[in-house]
């Protein structure tokens, strides 16, 4: 099972180069994920793999262990447990997998979070990068690295729209953290000459997205208010402004900017900005419902500081690495609300069936 297949991975005394190659003679490519059971690690997984990688993906141990985003993917990837805040572990992560690229997407990444848990998010997302950093110079400088840099670093705008220069005011105790790790990263590239980039990410979102962000707490309550498994949703700022695109175009971005010739940072954005209100009204009325009779204002979900706006400028991006956007707003959010419709449906036809069988005796 997979208890096996993890240690006999960790046992592995010396990294293995050659694989059934379906590039022939060429040595096949191997990049480490961190992060990989996340919203941007299955999309970054799943596109890798498709190039040819090698991909080890690095999961931290858990009493239930969540393979829900990689599940389809589970057995072409290389799993290697190990801890952000476990040095060790990271410095193995790096030996066993031999990378040429590594993708640090781990973090404690949910902004409300940070006000509750501001220490175990510095932990997660400030100095885990530099474990990260470390466990890569330490074991194998020369390989490429990514950092999961964010636009909740411009926090209190200093600029609209945001790029590659302008100046950063975080907001949260997680954009705080981002700043950190940003820093780090430009710092080891300047210290140690290392291939270190940090891609500043607008938000992005996907059906994988984890169900408190505000996207995907929308599309999923939309396709229970709909099928009338759930009457009311709690809201927090219904005003703040975000630059919304979809995961499965970002992850490529990331990827790009490891081809370069040389190691830089960049915005990855959509250029447009909807309120959440306006995430609500497409949401709803996707399905033909009106979201003000269903939204409660909750002042538990409003936050202490607001980033009340973001908007990236990607200009750098799209000349520099020729990356460009797919999949716009209404379309993501339809994406995500039939995908919501679908699991809903199946969920509510399985509770209803154990319902059936109770009633029916059985
Ligand atoms: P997710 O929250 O979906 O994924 C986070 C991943 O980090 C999970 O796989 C989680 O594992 C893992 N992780 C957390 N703590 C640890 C730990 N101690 N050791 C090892 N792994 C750990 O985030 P996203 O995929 O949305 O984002 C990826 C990265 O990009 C994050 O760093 C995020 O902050 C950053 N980012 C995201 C943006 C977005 O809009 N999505 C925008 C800009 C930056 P587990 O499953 O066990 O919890
Ligand atoms: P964000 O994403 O904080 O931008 O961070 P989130 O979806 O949580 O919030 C976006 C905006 O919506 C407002 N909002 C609510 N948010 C949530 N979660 N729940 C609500 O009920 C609600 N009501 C209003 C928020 O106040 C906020 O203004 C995301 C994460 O992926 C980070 O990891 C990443 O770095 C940034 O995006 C870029």
């Amino acid at each position: 099972g997979d208890r096996k297949q993890v240690l006999f991975t960790q046992r592995r005394p010396f990294p293995i180069t050659v694989y059934n190659n379906p590039f022939g003679g060429m040595k096949m490519k191997r990049a480490l994920v961190t992060g990989v059971t996340g919203q941007d690690g299955s999309y970054l997984a799943e596109f890798l793999l498709e190039k040819g990688y090698k991909v080890y993906g690095m999961r931290r141990r858990t009493s239930t262990p969540n393979y829900e985003n990689v599940a389809h993917i589970k057995n072409q990837i290389e799993w290697i447990s190990g801890d952000l805040t476990d040095l060790a572990s990271l410095i193995e992560a790096v030996r066993i997998s031999d990378p040429d690229e590594v993708y640090n997407l781990a973090a404690q990444s949910f902004v409300a979070a940070s006000w509750p848990q501001p220490l175990a998010t510095a932990q997660l997302t400030a100095l885990a990068v530099t474990n990260m950093l470390e466990a890569v110079r330490i074991v194998k400088p020369e390989a490429r690295f990514y950092q999961a840099s964010s636009s909740e670093m411009y926090g209190k705008v200093q600029e609209t729209p945001q790029k590659e220069t302008t100046p950063f005011y975080p907001r949260s105790p997680y954009g705080v953290a981002k700043v950190y790790g940003h820093w780090i990263t430009v710092n080891y590239r300047e210290s140690f000459n290392m291939f270190a980039c940090s891609g500043i990410l607008f938000n992005h979102e996907s059906p994988r997205r984890g169900l408190e962000f505000v996207t995907r707490k929308v599309t999923d309550a939309v396709a229970r208010i709909k099928l009338g498994v759930q009457n009311e949703l709690r809201m927090g700022n219904l005003d703040a402004l975000r630059d919304w695109g979809f995961a499965g175009d970002y992850i490529k971005a990331m990827w790009l900017m490891l081809q370069q010739d040389e190691a830089d940072d960049f915005v990855i954005s959509t250029g447009e900005m909807h309120t959440v209100r306006e995430l609500l009204e497409v949401a709803f009325s996707y399905v033909g419902l009106d979201y003000s009779n269903y939204v409660v204002i909750d002042p538990e979900f409003v936050r202490p500081a607001e980033v009340d706006l973001l908007l990236g400028d990607c200009t750098k991006a799209k000349e520099k690495l020729g990356w460009k956007l797919e999949v716009g707003f209404q379309q993501l959010i339809h994406m995500m609300v039939d995908e919501d419709l679908k699991r809903v449906r199946a969920e509510t036809a399985y509770n209803n069936s154990l319902i059936g069988a109770a009633g029916a005796g059985v």
